[in-house]
């Protein structure tokens, strides 16, 4: 038995799904211009902007009153105030322009200033990851758990590597020769909302990154939590969605992987 998703959530999910039909396809078209002189740089972009035209339009039909802040096209203020759409129409543009098939849409919705409701759509596997404030976080219908690990040395992390100068990289490397010398091995798959998500489903026992922006964490700071874990900025404090520093875990772990981070 499914089970039963609220009316928001039905909206969210309903939106993710229509924009992921033309990704899929569009998809499938990066993988044949690999070869081409110009690459896919274009094509992916457009695709990107297509799919978050159509977010905006199934959102805009269903909640007319509520803003938007979104990756492509900056922020459209609403008439409810309290209410804002945070989106990534494509979380993982890398892998995508790259023919990998690990990316994702990620749609969060925003209400007075804290991640309420959020959902993380990886539509090349069909996994949908929902979850709302108090209602617990699902996969495909699936009740979500964080992992009950308790030890760095059997735990697995995920994390983002900067790129083009974006953070120290000798910060960048400190933390990871902390955490990569005491934990089980640590993984780059570049879209931090599915790696979000898979810390809500226990496969990450914990993720961190620096330098991200509010629609690449959103969504999935709602689905940790809901999952059970602990989700924080960098130095501890709740400020992830204004510092871009996200470090989230089980409930066992977060502390753990905090201390090597800060
Ligand atoms: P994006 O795919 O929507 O750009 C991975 O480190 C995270 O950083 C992803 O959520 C990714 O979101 C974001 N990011 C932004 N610019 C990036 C880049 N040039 N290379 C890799 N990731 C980037
Ligand atoms: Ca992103």
């Amino acid at each position: 038995m499914q089970h039963p998703r609220s009316a928001l959530l039905n909206v969210m999910t309903a939106a993710a799904q229509k924009a992921a039909k033309r990704m899929v396809r569009d998809f499938g078209e990066v993988e044949n211009l690999q070869v081409s002189k110009k690459g896919p740089a274009d094509f992916v972009s457009i695709a990107d902007k297509k799919a978050e035209e159509i977010l905006v339009k199934e959102l805009r039909k269903a909640r007319p009153d509520y803003g938007f802040v979104l990756e492509e096209n900056g922020d459209i203020p609403g008439k409810d105030t309290s209410n804002t759409w945070v989106i990534d129409p494509l979380d993982g543009t890398t892998n995508f322009l790259h023919g990998i098939p690990h990316f994702a849409i990620s749609i969060c919705l925003v209400r007075d200033s804290e991640p309420f409701a959020g959902v993380v759509y990886n539509p090349v596997q069909d996994e949908m990851y929902w979850a709302e404030k108090g209602q617990g976080a699902f996969l495909n219908g699936r009740r979500l758990r964080v992992s009950g690990r308790a030890h760095m040395a059997e735990s697995l992390f995920a994390t983002g590597v900067p790129f083009l100068g974006m953070e120290k990289d000798a910060r960048f490397l400190q933390r990871l020769e902390s955490v990569m010398k005491i934990s089980s091995g640590i993984r780059r798959f570049g879209s931090a909302a599915l790696d979000l998500a898979y810390v809500a489903a226990g496969r990450y026992d914990g993720f961190w990154e620096c330098g991200l922006k509010p629609w690449d964490m959103a969504a999935g700071v709602v689905l940790v939590k809901e999952a059970g874990g602990y989700v924080s900025d960098i130095s501890g404090k709740s400020k992830m969605l204004e510092t871009g520093d996200v470090v989230a875990a089980n409930d066992k772990i977060h502390a753990q992987l905090l201390k090597l981070v800060k």
